[in-house]
């Protein structure tokens, strides 16, 4: 029986994961890969939507892929590659972006968002495009389910209401996917400003607790992190983001519910609270970045994983790109 497909990708937007980008979606990658013919890309065209330093960007690239697979995505079961090596991205991108109402484009809330921020001439045409990018990703796989933070479920809708449209103009062609929505739970929060979702690209790296860390410089985060007055370890998330954060961090890492937790350190103060978690964190961490550094200390033999899987991934992408090319009616090259 074949499996069904799993499509999710990151952005190469920094150096190291965060702890949240382990939570929200590595973790579940990880276990769903095993029922899933899984896809993971490491987003670079995407990418290139943010202004990047080329050398850096191609760092990061590297250092992502890296870290998916020292988070245990398995490049020999999952085809794990770099999104601008199947040029059939690109490709589908442009023809659905066709078929993309410049309206539609225009209520996505992400490109609202970043437009506002950046004013009309930092913001480009990619930006704008992004979903439709992100669309061809997933559709090139004929895709049965995306896993992806709840930011990222309207361009899964978009990307569904396109795979309709273009079915119903052309012919049944896509498959049309899923979004699977991680839960709430899994929201990681800046351990500085436990109201703000921690993020690869945070202004200040005091409240963000990154993969790649030193060890030691993990556990003094924890130690650090703002917490409140009451000293009992209890989850209450209005009263006590603080507090309530590092309790779903701890969750998350060790497989144990909130209120065993609770139990085990009543009466105690956040001190051990906090020393607790930090030996979770750097037991959990330490051996991810072992593995990620060993990997990045052997670049080529880590580009050869790569091209291996881009290879696999051409031969699925490229068979939806030549039918798509037929329904439209490009011509084909004899
Ligand atoms: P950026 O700051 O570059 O936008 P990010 O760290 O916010 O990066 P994304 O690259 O947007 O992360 O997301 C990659 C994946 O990690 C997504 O599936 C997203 O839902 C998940 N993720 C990111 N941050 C968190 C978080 N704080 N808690 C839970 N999941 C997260
Ligand atoms: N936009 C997503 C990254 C992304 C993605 C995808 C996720 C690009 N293409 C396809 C799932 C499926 C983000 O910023 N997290």
């Amino acid at each position: 029986m074949t499996k069904p497909r799993l499509y999710s990708g990151m952005q190469p937007s920094a150096d190291s994961l965060q702890i949240g980008n382990y939570i929200g979606a590595l973790m579940q990658w990880r276990d769903l890969q095993q029922a899933y013919d899984a896809y993971f890309s490491v987003v670079d065209l995407h990418a290139l939507t943010q202004p990047n330093d080329p050398a850096e960007l191609r760092q990061k690239t590297r250092r992502t892929a890296a870290q998916y697979i020292a988070a245990g995505i398995e490049p020999s079961r999952s085809t794990l590659y770099v999104q601008s090596h199947v040029r059939a991205h690109a490709e589908l991108a442009w023809i659905l972006s066709t078929i993309t109402g410049f309206g539609e484009a225009g209520r996505m809330t992400q490109f609202k968002d970043k437009s506002q921020r950046y004013g009309s001439d930092a913001t480009s045409v990619g930006l704008f495009t992004y979903p439709v990018l992100m669309a061809a990703d997933i559709l090139l796989y004929q895709t049965d389910i995306v896993p992806v933070g709840d930011d990222q479920k309207q361009h899964v809708e978009l990307t569904r209401d396109l795979a309709e449209r273009f079915n119903s103009r052309y012919g049944d062609t896509f498959r049309v996917p899923m979004p699977v929505i991680q839960q709430d739970t899994a929201r990681i929060y800046d351990l500085q400003n436990p109201t703000a979702k921690m993020s690869k690209s945070a202004e200040s790296d005091a409240g963000v607790l990154w993969l790649l860390d030193d060890p030691s410089v993990s556990a003094k985060k924890v130690m650090r992190a703002v917490t409140d007055s009451e000293g009992s370890v209890r989850y209450d998330r209005e009263a006590k983001p603080g507090v309530s954060n590092l309790l779903v961090i701890y969750a998350a890492l060790t497989g144990r519910q909130i209120p065993a937790i609770e139990d085990e350190y009543a009466g105690r103060g956040y001190g051990d609270f906090k020393k607790g978690l930090a030996e979770v964190v750097v037991g959990e961490f330490g051996p991810v970045r072992e593995r990620a550094l060993e990997l990045l200390a052997d670049p080529a033999e880590l580009d050869r994983v790569l091209a291996t899987n881009a290879a696999r991934a051409d031969e699925v992408a490229d068979a939806t790109l030549a039918a798509v090319y037929d329904k439209v009616g490009l011509l084909r090259r004899v």
